[in-house]
């Protein structure tokens, strides 16, 4: 993922509004967490029963969630999961072979620790991601409503290379307005703006219009350290909403006035 320019709107948000620190888990407090998702330098990939070993006094609750990614055929949903999770495939270039379709669901569960504010003991945000490439989403009738069950966010993607998949945002989302999930909307191959069919103020025109932030995603090399770098503002932006979501459903946070359903 490229790393977000100095004009991106989640840099202009005053971090100090988020409810979980943001950053925290590169600060040094945050390190036995960090390195609890390291294996010998590399991130290492949770099976379905795995979670992060941590010595017990910094034992920590777990969150589970289930995120779901939409998203046109091609936009770039395996490679936004596979960079979360610290698995990136070699982006695509003359040499390497065409886009694969996901052939059914592919989940991939992501550990993320964050320091909510003013807790003495961070928490472990546990996301499981359900891919579902486009193909198998329209051949088997069963698997939109098994990725719809018990979903807590969905993350509705763009590419910044395809101008068409830009323009079927503000459907999309009015398809999900109301239904009480967390919607997150993140624009992909932000690593190949020469080729960029969407400009900056088309972006910046629909967070106005809606309501709400656009996440940049991109490939770009370097090792797990790095890549956790640059996953970090979309993992700790998941978890910040998510949160959100529970202290208002909680009773504990007010909802945001003015912000559109989502
Ligand atoms: N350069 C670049 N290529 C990307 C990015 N995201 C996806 N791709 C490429 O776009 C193609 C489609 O991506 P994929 O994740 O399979 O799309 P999906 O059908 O939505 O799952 C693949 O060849 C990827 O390598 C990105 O952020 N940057
Ligand atoms: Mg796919």
């Amino acid at each position: 993922m490229a790393e977000r320019d100095s004009q991106d709107p989640q840099d202009s948000q005053d971090p100090r509004d988020s409810p979980l620190e943001r950053g925290w888990l590169l600060s040094p407090p945050g390190r036995p967490y960090l390195e609890s998702l390291l294996q010998r330098n590399r991130r290492r990939v949770f099976g379905l029963l795995e979670r992060p070993a941590l010595p017990p006094p910094l034992a920590v609750p777990t969150l589970p969630y289930k995120l779901f990614l939409v998203g046109r055929s091609g936009v770039g949903k395996s490679a936004l999961v596979a960079a979360l999770a610290g698995t990136p495939r070699t982006p695509r270039t003359a040499a390497t072979p065409a886009h694969h379709e996901t052939l059914g669901i592919e989940a991939t569960t992501v550990f993320w620790p964050a320091q909510p504010r003013g807790s003495a003991r961070p928490v472990l945000f546990q996301l499981h991601f359900w891919d579902c490439g486009d193909g198998a989403l329209r051949k088997f009738e069963h698997l939109l409503p098994a990725c719809r069950e018990e979903l807590d966010a969905v993350l509705v993607l763009f590419s910044f290379t395809d101008r068409a998949s830009f323009e079927e945002l503000p459907a999309q989302l009015s398809r999900l307005s109301g239904q009480g999930l967390v919607t997150v909307v993140v624009g992909t191959k932000s690593d190949l703006s020469p080729h960029a069919a969407v400009a900056e103020r088309d972006v910046r025109a629909l967070e106005a219009e809606r309501g709400l932030r656009v996440l940049r995603a991109g490939a770009a090399p370097g090792g797990a350290r790095a890549g956790l770098a640059r996953a970090a503002p979309i993992l700790d932006s998941l978890a910040e909403q998510l949160w959100k979501r529970d202290q208002v459903a909680a009773g504990v946070a007010r909802g945001e006035e003015g912000t559109p359903p989502s």
